[in-house]
């Protein structure tokens, strides 16, 4: 007897080849897709109001990186794991490189933390005090040597940097002394390292963030070199921003370097990838597939997100379904027909293109994609039958913070 998962993929496929889609093609891109998922995501997190510790939660990098293999096993899709520095400072990375590949995974983006060390009170690189712009440019010049050693060729890069107070410091000359405080890290990077630059208007900062926007990220990347590129995070703009312009600008300048993926209502607010806004999201998916027909530029896919009372594993896994199916949707478009509506001026037969892609139920497609990469049809339910949140509960007790306490 067929099992419902097979009916439903069955009937799926079946309509998708009479509306002419290439299955084949797209399942071929859909078992390609990664997402690197971040270790602080793991670990407990909270607001600033409070932590709410969960039991079971990892206790150190290695076991943020067990549980981040529970979900790469699941989905198959997700075999790099984000580190923080120090969050996850151990004394020995190449240990920790060497967990990571006994798991089935590798160290992606290393990630410096300048934000939470008393020096940092008026900035890091662009600190007024010479020797905290020292401090600072000698931390990312350590995750430069972390990345060697974990085996990453990713340095991703946030700076809580900004004033309070109109007058309070000079943009431009606090401007100068981060392209002077990058330069040197750039010139640290190997070859094969690309720096991202990740932008964000506000927080903590309230006047001015020295890197505020897409425009001050990008122009930064330009004054270092052709390997500094843009990072996009989704919580990380004013609300009426259109992300998916500022995704594909940034992609026909060459300099998107990758995504921190997660959702918000308000502000930066870290929730579930698509669990607010899964139209927008699918839209940034829709010039992300454009981009890939024309060229194969790297980006790198990634998920930052904390889980204050949701469990983790689960919302990681949530996270990269919604992922896999806005990527899919993506791929349905009906490119050939959409090109010829832009150019007849048929506006809304174009727009109507996207929302019969948007409204095509992928589910069973990506459940057959996670089962051909050797993950779970229903992962979720998979994970919580599977008996680890038990175990690990009893193993870890309480757990430990991700770095936020
Ligand atoms: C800052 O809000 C940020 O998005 C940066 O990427 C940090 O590294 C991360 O969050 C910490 O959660
Ligand atoms: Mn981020």
């Amino acid at each position: 007897m067929r099992s419902t998962a097979q009916r439903a993929y069955e009937v799926l496929t079946e309509s998708l080849a009479a509306r002419g889609v290439e299955i084949d093609a797209v399942e071929e891109r859909l078992r390609a897709q990664r997402v690197e998922t971040p270790s602080w995501g793991y670990g407990d997190t909270g607001t600033r109001f409070a932590v709410f510790p969960q039991t079971g939660v990892p206790r150190d990098p290695f076991e943020k990186l067990a549980d981040a293999a529970q979900v790469h096993g699941l989905t198959g899709v997700c075999p790099s794991v984000a580190i923080h520095i120090p969050w996850d400072k151990v004394d020995d990375y190449g240990e920790l490189k060497g967990h990571a590949e006994s798991l089935g995974l590798r160290i992606g983006a290393v990630n410096p933390n300048l934000f939470q060390e008393p020096e940092y009170k008026l900035g890091s690189v662009c600190h007024p005090d010479p020797a905290v712009r020292r401090k600072a440019t000698d931390h990312l010049l350590e995750c430069v040597q972390v990345a060697k050693e974990t085996g990453s060729d990713v340095l991703s890069l946030w700076f809580a940097d900004g004033t309070n107070y109109a007058g309070q410091d000079s943009f431009v000359e606090r401007r100068n002394r981060m392209v002077e405080s990058l330069g040197e890290v750039y010139a640290a990077m190997p070859s094969s390292m690309r720096m991202f630059i990740e932008y964000k208007p506000y927080e903590p900062s309230f006047y001015h963030t020295d890197l505020a926007d897409w425009g001050a990220a990008l122009t930064m990347g330009q004054r270092l070199g052709e390997r500094a590129q843009v990072l996009v995070d989704l919580g990380h703009h004013a609300k009426e921003v259109n992300i998916e312009y500022v995704v594909a600008l940034l992609l026909d300048e060459g300099r998107l370097g990758g995504f921190h993926f997660n959702n918000r209502k308000y502000g930066d607010d870290d929730l579930i990838v698509g669990s607010v806004n899964p139209f927008e999201l699918f839209l940034i998916f829709v010039e992300l597939v454009e981009a890939e027909e024309i060229s194969d530029t790297r980006i790198d896919y990634m998920i930052d997100q904390t889980h204050n009372i949701e469990p983790k594993i689960e919302a990681m896994i949530l996270s990269i379904m919604n992922l896999q199916e806005a990527y899919a949707k993506a791929l349905l478009i009906d490119r050939a027909a959409l090109t010829e509506a832009r150019h007849s001026g048929d506006v809304l037969g174009a727009h109507c293109i996207l929302l019969d892609a948007y409204a095509t139920d992928v589910r069973p497609l990506c459940a057959r994609i996670r089962e051909d990469l050797g993950g779970a049809s229903d992962p979720i339910t998979t994970f919580e039958e599977s008996g680890y949140a038990e175990k690990v509960s009893e193993e870890r007790g309480e757990g430990a913070g991700a770095g936020w306490n």
